[in-house]
């Protein structure tokens, strides 16, 4: 299905949305604004948008440690997310997240978390929930190339297949883990794993065109809720700044080429490209859109300086969800004797 003309220019909005707040966070914690680190998504965001706009609004995601795109993908304000980055009571957890643990439960983002691969149980236990509620909710597990190789993506993609779960596994490929090289840890190609769990593996090499992306996230995500079962998206990309951001290795382990060439596939400035070529913007439309977003990021700042940090005494509070309800323990043990 072609994307209507507002669905793409919604696509290059969110894009920006994501790179000018990543810059803006970069800026920030460098400067001490930001307590901790922050891991960008600079150069991988045709990948998070194709990927997040493929859902509907309800769906679920849950992502890992650079994840601030993601619920930005799925349509959050920027405000409430730069105020939790600095510990901001107005923040999307009320400031108690910070960068490595934003949810969004709005748009449907169920969190983030430093540990690699812990996206991939928590979306497949929210696949889980969709099925046994039947509410038609689809989840995507947002993981990179690092974190495929963890055993529980076979856990979940196994549980998956046997109980065909409404789930797109979504590897997000930008072939380095920290400073691992992908090919000197990875076996084969990651889409080929999904073969042996009985479910279509893809793999996206234009992961740099938002398109591309997002053709292939709509397909696993249509065969996701029409009760088909889970499929494994591998998406190639790159990311354009350090592992987080001021860190210093020491080392360059990419090659100042390869960096090169990846600049130049610039996701957002592919997309503008194509805009234009095809008559869906003019030049001045998309200087527009950008000043738009500027202006929003700086909106987000001024939103997080003049909110309060949280109390001391919130600490505790929302640690726990209230129970279900639902039969109850002396019920079913009566039902089973
Ligand atoms: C379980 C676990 N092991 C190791 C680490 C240390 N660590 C943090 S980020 C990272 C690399 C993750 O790479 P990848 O999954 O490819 O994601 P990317 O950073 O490339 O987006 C590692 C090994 C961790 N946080 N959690």
């Amino acid at each position: 299905m072609t994307p209507s003309h507002d669905t793409l220019l919604e696509m290059q909005r969110r894009m920006l949305r994501i790179r000018r707040f990543d810059e803006r966070a970069s800026k920030m914690v460098k400067r001490g604004h930001i307590p901790g680190t922050v891991h960008t998504s600079i150069g991988q965001e045709a990948q998070v948008v194709g990927a997040a706009m493929a859902l509907a609004d309800g769906d679920y995601t849950a992502g890992n440690h650079r994840s601030h795109g993601h619920p930005i993908g799925k349509g959050s304000p920027l405000g409430p997310l730069m105020a939790e980055l600095v510990g901001k009571a107005t923040g999307v957890c009320q400031g108690k997240g910070g960068s490595l643990h934003l949810a969004d439960f709005a748009v449907g983002s169920l969190g983030e978390s430093g540990i690699v691969g812990s996206s991939i149980p928590i979306a497949t236990g929210a696949a889980l929930s969709s099925k046994v509620l039947g509410n038609g909710k689809v989840s995507l597990a947002f993981f990179g190339d690092g974190a495929a190789n963890q055993g529980c993506l076979y856990e979940a993609m196994n549980i998956a297949g046997v109980w065909n779960l409404p789930i797109v596994f979504l590897c997000e490929n930008n072939q380095y883990a920290l400073s691992t090289p992908a090919h000197t840890v990875t076996s084969g190609v990651i889409a080929d794993r999904a073969a042996g769990f009985g479910m279509p593996g893809v793999r996206v090499e234009e992961g740099q065109d938002v398109l591309a992306v997002f053709d292939a996230v709509t397909e696993a995500v249509d065969r996701a809720r029409r009760g088909d079962g889970p499929t494994l998206v591998e998406v190639v990309t790159y990311r354009f700044n350090e592992h987080s951001e001021g860190l210093r290795l020491g080392v360059d382990y990419r090659n100042a080429d390869e960096k090169a060439l990846w600049l130049e596939k610039d996701p957002i400035v592919l997309f503008r490209r194509h805009l234009v070529a095809e008559g869906i913007a003019t030049e001045e439309e998309m200087d527009a859109l950008e000043a738009e977003v500027l202006a929003e990021v700086d909106e987000a700042v001024r939103f997080t300086d003049e909110s309060p940090f949280p109390d001391p005494s919130v600490a505790f509070a929302d640690l726990y969800t209230d129970p279900t309800p639902g039969p109850s323990v002396d019920n079913l043990i009566g039902a089973t004797a």
